[in-house]
Formats: C-alpha cells, sequence, structure tokens
C-alpha cells in the first residue's frame, strides 16, 4: 500500500521527522510518501495559520491522488482540512489528532491531550466535539512550546513537555496521554517509559489506521458530503484548482 503523508505546513525538517515516525510505525509493505506544500505558514499554531495551509494540503493531496496513493494521513494535529481533502482524494484520508483520540478512547478510560501553544487548544477542543470524543478527553493543554522550537534540541522543549505531561495525570485523572504535535511524534515512547503511562502520536496511530481500511478493503464513502468536488472554474492564484 503506498500511504502519501501531508504535513501541511512548510518546514521541510519537521516533514522528514513526520516521515521517519510514519515509517517506523508502517508494515515493511507499505510505502510511505512524506511531503509538504511550498506555500503556506512553516508551522500551523493556531486558526490564521490553518486557513493559509488548506490550500496547500490540497495541492499535495490531488498531486498524491494523480500519483497512485492509495491513502493519505494529515499530519498536522488541528486536523487541518479534513473534510476538503476526504471529498478530494479516493482513498481513506486520516488526520493524526482524530486517529489519536480513536485510539487513546480504545485503550483508557480519559485521556489528556498535551499541545504546543495555548492558541491551539480551541481548535483541538472544537474537533473533539466534532467527533463526539470530548467526553473521554479530561483536558486539552499547552506546554507553551512554540511547534519549531520542538526540533531545537537547546530549547528546553522536551522538558516542558514532560512537566505539562506530569502535570495532566496528576491533575486531569486521565490515564492515557495524547501528543499534540506530529513535531512530538519521536519523543512518544521515551516519554511514555518515563511516566509510566500509554503516550500516543497521531502519526503512528493514523498510518496503522490507514493500514487496517485498506486491509478491510474500505475507503472514503463517495455518496454524501465526501463526494469529489463538483467541475467548475476557480479563478485567480487558484485557477489551476478549477476544472471545468
Ligand atoms: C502540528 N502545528 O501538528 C500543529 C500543532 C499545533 O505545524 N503541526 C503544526 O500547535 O497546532
Amino acid at each position: 500500500m503506498r500511504i502519501l503523508v501531508v504535513n501541511p505546513n512548510t518546514s521541510s525538517s519537521m516533514t522528514k521527522s513526520i516521515g521517519a515516525a510514519a515509517r517506523a510505525a508502517a508494515y515493511p509493505s507499505t510505502e510511505i510518501v512524506a511531503v509538504n506544500p511550498k506555500s503556506g505558514p512553516v508551522s500551523i499554531e493556531g486558526y490564521f495559520d490553518e486557513a493559509f495551509a488548506v490550500p496547500g494540503l490540497l495541492e499535495e493531496i490531488l498531486a498524491g491522488e494523480r500519483a497512485g496513493a492509495e491513502g493519505f494521513v494529515i499530519a498536522c494535529f488541528d486536523d487541518t482540512g479534513l473534510e476538503a481533502a476526504r471529498a478530494a482524494a479516493s482513498g481513506p484520508v486520516v488526520a493524526i489528532g482524530e486517529a489519536a483520540f480513536h485510539c487513546a478512547s480504545l485503550i483508557a478510560h480519559r485521556f489528556s491531550v498535551v499541545t504546543t501553544l495555548s492558541r491551539s487548544i480551541a481548535p483541538i477542543e472544537a474537533n473533539l466535539v466534532k467527533y463526539g470524543l470530548d467526553r473521554r478527553c479530561a483536558k486539552v493543554r499547552a506546554c507553551e512550546v512554540p511547534v519549531l522550537a520542538l526540533e531545537d534540541p537547546a530549547s528546553g522543549a522536551r522538558q516542558k513537555l514532560s512537566a505539562e505531561i506530569a502535570r495532566a495525570l496528576a491533575e486531569d485523572h486521565s490515564d492515557a496521554i495524547v501528543l499534540g504535535c506530529a513535531g512530538m511524534a519521536e519523543l512518544a515512547a521515551s516519554l511514555a517509559r518515563e511516566h509510566g503511562a500509554p503516550v500516543i502520536d497521531g502519526v503512528a496511530a493514523a498510518v496503522k489506521l490507514i493500514e487496517a481500511l485498506g486491509a478491510l478493503g474500505l475507503a472514503t464513502s463517495k455518496l454524501g458530503p465526501y463526494a469529489p468536488p463538483l467541475p467548475k472554474r476557480f479563478t485567480g492564484a487558484f485557477a489551476a484548482m478549477g476544472s471545468s
């Protein structure tokens, strides 16, 4: 199976670490192709960045579809452009937030999410309500580490993240932790050992769910809101996205 993993921000170094985490989780027979758009924000922190990341994400999804990708992972924790991507692609599309929430709810009574900055909390809380999983989430917290600081070992990011996880386990009565950023993927295993609790990374969770859907022969239903976009003219900067 070929899975396209799209990092919706334009940080190629982050795409590299996300691709590595996806390959580490995938079956050997699964081909992982990790990409990011050329245009858009270098990191996504809040609604404004998210809005500008969507067109680039959809361009990558459509290019992946033309290149034969059979499954798609949206590797940004606010599940950037998920519904539009499901309309655009024929194969299954799973976003890392949704994947992590579902996996957490299968192995824990309640989970806490630890994301980057406070401005990222509201979009995540809105997604939990949209997915009907808000009752399983004890709290969405921020460790106040900017997304790109996660890549800098000298930033103290891991310590701040670990300290917020300790507070979540002590105060939220949750019995699992969900990492709230794709840039945290490679820290999941060591943080789980350190805290003696399940720590879930959405990148790995999404790859395994796409493989499972593939094995079940399931793809996005095209009977309802995820039906292919209607052919129409697009104008200006997005003229290429349209079809007559
Ligand atoms: C992410 N931003 O996973 C989100 C995390 C966040 O660029 N990749 C990003 O803070 O919303």
